[in-house]
């Protein structure tokens, strides 16, 4: 009895294991992985490095001509160095800081440290915005689900519809300030932004003059986490994961939800072969999570007056387009907000992020931001590259999440004061 029922649960784990692509409790490792800053300076080179199929961390689809950011095999590089291939090491031992931070990270969770002390799953992140938006019934609404992941998981949603005092609830012509985190998995500072953002929002409300004033006004509404099976991957299976957990035809694993929007799509700066980090899925919105929250926003008629994607790293606002070089007709106003959102964030912690047109860092197509911007109408659409500029990159430590969030609180209250101003 014993014997068979032994087996029988390991036959189960096994086939369950077989359809994850990983084996339970095996999380993929990195040893002898380094991150690396190198100098693509001809095709001679990107071929080279091409070879080695490197996980791009300075993400384009390509590895383009300049200077890319690099996880390779220690045994690669030396290869690439012999030949002559420059770079330098930003992380010297990636298991190692990979270890290092879920020790520490294990550690707070056990010592019931506040919830910015550290990073945070998806079921964290879902239990803590439940608890929080429960204090601020009066503010705010927790949305349970607009629409589940592929794996069929719960997207939440909050929606802060302002203070017992505002007149103009729910109407398509209240202004609307969007931000979502979490469409890259890895991208952990990310959702953990939002969730600061969203903190100060409502602990903000009546205290704070600048907040009080934009919640008596707008609307905000804030998606933390639109890829809950890649986050909950990179805390189980892999902590490099980028994409969706898709299966796609051919056994791979993941759609890049920011190459999925239906603006542009197909087009260069995605990839069309299923095994690429930029992989775009096989149609626009072809992935449940981009479908659920692009219809999420559509559903509000319209009124948006910013909105910002965020991910990481590199320190950078980025606005429209992301696929061509042409400037939107809001250029202009664009470029002005960001200068003072760089402005604003700079004044905190002596962090500089560049704000330049989405298309200057490379091409991308079927990207949230330019779907925004062309197609949900949202004048003041940004994509925001948080933290590091690739020290520590995807795995930024933990006591830099408070100081990411204020700095981005600060920006994103600039931004919410500019975009109510023309309304
Ligand atoms: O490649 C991306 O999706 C973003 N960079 S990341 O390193 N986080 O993957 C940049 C997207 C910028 N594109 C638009 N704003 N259109
Ligand atoms: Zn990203």
């Amino acid at each position: 009895m014993k014997a068979w029922f032994t087996t029988t649960v390991l036959v189960a784990v096994l086939v369950l294991c077989a359809t994850d692509g990983i084996s339970a409790n095996t999380k993929v490792r990195f040893d002898n992985h380094q991150v690396v800053r190198m100098a693509i300076v001809n095709d001679t080179v990107r071929e080279l490095v091409a070879a080695f199929n490197p996980d791009v961390w300075s993400h384009d689809s390509t590895l383009a001509i300049g200077t890319v950011d690099l996880r390779l095999p220690k045994l690669a590089l030396q290869k690439l160095s012999a030949l002559g291939v420059q770079y330098e090491v930003m992380i010297d031992d990636v298991q190692a800081l990979i270890d290092q931070q879920e020790q520490t990270r294990l550690a707070n969770a056990n010592n019931g440290s506040e919830f910015f002390t550290d990073y945070h799953d998806y079921e964290e992140i879902v239990y803590h915005t439940k608890q929080l938006v429960a204090q601020y019934e009066e503010l705010a609404t927790f949305i349970p689900s607009i629409g589940k992941s592929i794996q069929g998981r719960d997207i939440i949603a909050v929606h802060i519809h302002g203070g017992p005092f505002v007149n103009n609830k729910g109407k398509a012509d209240t202004p609307k300030i969007w931000f979502n985190g979490g469409q890259h998995a890895r991208e952990w500072i990310s959702p953990m932004t939002v969730m600061y953002i969203l903190t100060q929002l409502l602990s903000g409300y009546g205290t704070d003059e600048r907040v009080t004033a934009i919640l008596n006004r707008a609307e905000i509404v804030i998606v933390p986490v639109v890829n809950p099976d890649g986050l909950d991957f990179t805390f189980t299976g892999n902590r490099l994961w980028r994409k969706n957990r898709r299966v796609n035809a051919g056994g791979s694993y993941g759609v890049d939800l920011n190459r999925n929007w239906d603006d542009h799509w197909g087009g260069e700066g995605s990839s069309g072969v299923p095994t690429s980090d930029t992989y775009r899925g096989t149609a626009p919105f072809s992935e449940p999570e981009t479908k659920a929250v692009s219809n999420f926003m559509l559903s509000f008629n319209g009124g948006f007056v910013a909105a910002i994607d965020f991910h990481s790293y590199s320190q950078l606002i980025l606005r429209p387009y992301g696929w061509t070089r042409t400037a939107p007709p809001d250029e202009a106003a664009l470029k002005a907000v960001g200068d003072e959102m760089r402005a604003a964030i700079l004044a905190v912690d002596n962090k500089a992020y560049t704000n330049q047109p989405s298309w200057a860092l490379y091409f991308t197509t079927g990207g949230a931001s330019d779907w925004h911007y062309s197609k949900a109408k949202v004048p003041l659409s940004y994509t925001i590259e948080l933290r590091d500029t690739g020290r520590y990159g995807f795995l930024l430590p933990a006591n830099q999440i408070v100081v990411t969030g204020k700095e981005n609180f600060q920006a994103i209250l600039y931004l919410a004061e500019a975009a109510l101003a023309n309304n």
